[in-house]
């Protein structure tokens, strides 16, 4: 990186944009590859940087059709946390928990993950039930974890309505102090500048339009800027469009892509120092650094790929974040848009081997997946280094749609599936 003197500084801040270094190349794509990423997300932006960083494997090319992080990425409420049910979800993203823990460190690039602690609050006794049940299967997978009470949810959150007077009073919650936020941007431009720095070709406005397999075998993508380029192994890695790349392989994913909206706020002051989430109010609500509060909820039912969504969504989002914090009924909203998330019948990502020889598919994450970015980018990276999945990610197969091991996270994705 450039570095500038304080009078460099001030010079470059008054002059226009100019000599600017770029912080990764824009290669021309060679004619064939060790390994090609399909998609230029945070998860595939992750899967080069730790084939390289660990695996040594550096001839390697990520292929994006749009620009680096400018899907799903750029689109989410960056909620952090590791407090799924079952062990294998809960051991997929602790894994990324614990990357995250000492990414900036790692990457030498700031991605202001912020460990502001997360809540997701009961309104029921079985609610309640629940959330003991998880709690306490966090705890023995060595996860943080607390229950609360209504009282203390409201120290933690005084401007949260915890009184009897609403339409579902809060009754507790459960609390993971390690869980938070990041910057998304900051997460795809951290993986991508390191993956550069070690010689990963990232290709961007190029369009991978099939792949080339031969006796049940991938040998490289077909692109609309560069033709054919060739690959010992492909890593599908397309969110939202992993099924229409599926077909193209000839196999079906038991995924549906359904647009899912966001919205900010115009900046306030510091008011919310954490992250709230009610499945059953259904809402969800953080505060940027910036100061606007960042505000999701579920999917648009209907299936589709636009990146927008429908009005009675936003309607209801508002509605309940309207309800969950009365303060916030007079704060104007100031951008709303929408990603397309790929969802599994299990709310749970597919990392797996497929019925074409090394070609691996990372996908289904849902509503879900930018928590699991490092985690997912480091067993993805593993199991395309190997040949083989990584331990983690081996219970997450598209086999298990077959053999009937499903692992059922509905309750821990909640708001947003
Ligand atoms: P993406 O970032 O979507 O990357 C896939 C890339 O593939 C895209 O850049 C796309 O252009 C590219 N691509 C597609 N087809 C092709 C092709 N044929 N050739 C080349 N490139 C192609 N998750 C959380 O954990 N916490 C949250 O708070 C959260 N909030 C969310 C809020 C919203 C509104 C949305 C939409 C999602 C949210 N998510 C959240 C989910 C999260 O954003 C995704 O699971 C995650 O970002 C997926 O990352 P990815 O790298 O797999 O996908
Ligand atoms: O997975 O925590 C999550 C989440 C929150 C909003 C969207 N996804």
């Amino acid at each position: 990186m450039q570095q500038y003197s304080g009078f460099g500084l001030l010079k470059h801040s008054l002059s226009h944009h100019e000599n600017w270094q770029r912080v990764w190349r824009n290669p021309t794509p060679k004619k064939k590859y060790d390994v090609i990423i399909v998609g230029g997300g945070g998860h595939g932006l992750a899967t080069a940087y730790y084939l390289a960083k660990e695996h040594n494997i550096t001839n390697v090319a990520v292929i994006e059709k749009g620009y680096l992080g400018g899907g799903n990425t750029a689109r989410n409420t960056t909620i952090v946390r590791s407090n799924y049910l079952w062990d294998e979800a809960a051991h997929l993203y602790e894994h990324a928990m614990k990357l995250w823990e000492g990414l900036s460190q790692d990457l030498n690039y700031n991605v202001m993950f912020s460990q502001r602690g997360c809540l997701n609050l009961g309104h029921t006794l079985q609610d309640m039930r629940d959330i003991e049940r998880r709690v306490n299967a966090n705890r023995l997978n060595g996860i943080d974890g607390e229950v609360l009470d209504a009282k203390q949810v409201n120290e933690i959150v005084p401007i949260l309505d915890c009184s009897d007077n609403a339409r579902y009073p809060v009754m507790g919650a459960s609390w993971q102090p390690r869980a938070g936020v990041a910057r998304h941007d900051a997460v795809a431009w951290g993986f991508a500048r390191g993956a550069d720095m070690r010689g990963v070709d990232l290709i961007q406005q190029t369009e991978v339009t099939d792949f080339i397999i031969e006796d049940g075998t991938v040998v490289g993508v077909k692109t609309d800027r560069y033709g054919d380029i060739k690959a010992d192994r492909v890593g599908c890695v397309v969110a939202g469009h992993s099924s229409v790349m599926a077909a193209k392989a000839g196999f079906e994913l038991p995924l549906e892509s359904h647009p899912l909206q966001a919205l900010v706020s115009e900046p306030i002051k510091p008011i919310l120092d954490t992250v709230v989430m009610s499945n059953h109010v259904h809402g969800y609500a953080s505060q940027s650094d910036k100061g606007d509060l960042v505000i999701g909820a579920g999917i648009d039912s209907y299936t589709g790929y636009g990146q927008r969504g429908s009005y009675p969504t936003i309607e209801h989002t508002v509605q309940a974040i309207v309800e969950m914090f009365p303060i916030f009924s007079r704060v104007r909203m100031n951008r709303q848009w929408g990603g397309i998330v790929d969802t599994c019948p299990d709310a749970c990502p597919i990392i797996s081997k497929t019925p074409v020889k090394n070609l691996f598919f990372n996908c289904g994450w849902g509503t879900g997946g930018f928590k699991a970015t490092p985690g997912s980018g480091n067993v993805f990276a593993a199991s395309l280094a190997k040949g083989e999945m990584h331990e983690i990610a081996e219970p997450f197969s598209m086999f298990r749609f077959h053999n009937g091991a499903l692992i059922d996270e509905h309750g821990a994705a909640g708001v947003a599936h």
